[in-house]
């Protein structure tokens, strides 16, 4: 008998009874040690309550069993569902003319500074209702999942006040429902200065420690504080101040680091425990052993690398000799990443970053799950949740290779009430 089948068998007593069996399935588990993708040739899953209860080789399924309903997959793969751990899909307008502006010659930075940017998707998100944001926000959000996504986190950052923030936060949520997508949710005032506190960057961040902090606390719209550390936002002691109030109210940390140029804020990520630092193109070698000590994920960023025309890739060698563990998402917003499919990111991960299909898939899976905090998903084992994503291809690199992504034959998810264990 198999550790596998000793495990079920403890899991759910001497006879095996499931609501579901998925049978004549390739899975891949996406677990870290052993075969490749954690691979299990002609396999089996069993679902109760939400849960897996079965995960191994038709084999070694033991005759004691029963279960409510069958379904022959007939050799289709399946993966965890995939989870997008950077996402900005709460807002109002785009931004294609600034697009425009880039492709004649003007850089990112230079339209930030002359008010473009972050600033002009904050005055539209301002004037848009909480219901006009969430529908909106759906709309990109049920695109996301039709292509295999099952938990996304969005931030909020394009409010800049107390009551915008919470509104978008809300919005997000209600957007999760909407698609019945699991959403968490990051609070990012530090996104970039409001125009009402221009030249006192100083303010906008007590105001972030001493208000907007303790009122998303108090009204549990998010669970993680997100920052902005770049010259065209915000400086490493600023962040240091919000994280520290953040860390005094129980949230967990993201930062945006080393993006445009190297601030240490990988390094700093780190030395608040963060859970994630995300970009990291300009990062350096200290800031990625300070984040391989800290345990915290790297978050690439291929969308926004190739919208803006990036050139400077972040240290993939560097992080693969120290083990960090890299998660890829799309980072979807407005301006720097208009990117609604995390299959896509699979493919520029592999082609724009240097990472392999399987490191890839990793990285929207079981490290994508770690840079969100989230014990209960993204690989495929007993116990966790039953967020799947089946596909009828050969081999698990074929998600990465097609351009655009592969239609997932069917997606199953585990209902929204289910508690994180
Ligand atoms: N980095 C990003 O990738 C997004 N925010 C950030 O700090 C871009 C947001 C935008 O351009 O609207
Ligand atoms: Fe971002």
């Amino acid at each position: 008998m198999t550790d596998t089948v000793r495990l079920n068998l403890q899991f759910n007593g001497k006879t095996l009874v499931f609501d579901r069996l998925y049978t004549h399935v390739n899975i891949a588990t996406m677990t870290k040690d052993g075969p490749a993708y954690g691979a299990v040739k002609d396999g089996v899953i069993g679902v109760t309550d939400g849960r897996l209860a079965f995960v191994g080789r038709m084999a070694d399924l033991p005759q004691n069993h029963s279960a409510s309903e069958t379904i022959n997959k007939h050799g289709q793969w399946v993966f965890p569902g995939f989870i997008d751990c950077h996402t900005h899909l709460v807002y109002s307008g785009n931004r294609a003319a600034e697009f425009e502006m880039r492709l004649k010659g003007s850089s990112y930075k230079e339209i930030a500074e002359n008010g473009g940017g972050i600033i002009s998707t904050v005055k539209a998100t301002r004037t848009a209702s909480e219901d006009e944001l969430a529908t909106a926000a759906a709309k990109r959000l049920c695109h996301m999942a039709s292509g295999g996504v099952t938990t996304a986190e969005i931030k909020s950052g394009y409010g800049l006040t107390l009551n915008d923030e919470l509104k978008m936060l809300r919005a997000a949520k209600k957007a999760g429902q909407m698609c019945d997508i699991s959403v968490t949710t990051t609070l990012l005032a530090a996104h970039a200065v409001p125009p009402e506190f221009a030249g006192r960057a100083d303010d906008y961040v007590t105001h972030i420690c001493c208000d907007i902090i303790p009122e998303t606390i108090s009204q549990g719209c998010a669970t993680a504080v997100d920052a902005f550390c770049e010259t065209i936002a915000f400086t490493p002691k600023q962040i240091s101040r919000v994280f520290d109030a953040a860390k005094k109210h129980g949230l967990a940390i993201k930062l945006h680091a080393d993006q445009l140029s190297d601030l240490g804020g990988g390094g700093l990520a780190a030395k608040y425990g963060a859970l994630s630092a995300d970009h990291l193109e300009y990062a350096s070698e200290a800031s990625v052993q300070a984040m391989a000590k800290s345990g915290t994920v790297a978050v690439l960023l291929p969308g926004a690398f190739y919208v803006l025309g990036e050139t400077q890739k972040p240290p993939v060698d560097l992080m693969r000799k120290h083990g960090v563990d890299i998660a890829l998402a799309t980072d979807s917003n407005p301006g720097s990443s208009p990117v609604s499919s995390i299959q896509l990111m699979l493919h520029m991960g592999c082609t724009l970053f240097d990472l392999t299909p399987e490191e890839a898939l990793a990285g929207i899976t079981r490290n994508a799950a770690k840079a969100l905090g989230l014990g209960d998903r993204g690989t495929l084992e007993v116990g966790k949740r039953a967020d799947m994503v089946f596909f009828d291809i050969e081999q698990p690199a074929e998600l990465a290779y097609w351009v655009g992504g592969v239609v997932p034959s069917d997606i199953v998810r585990a209902p929204s009430s289910l508690t994180q264990s």
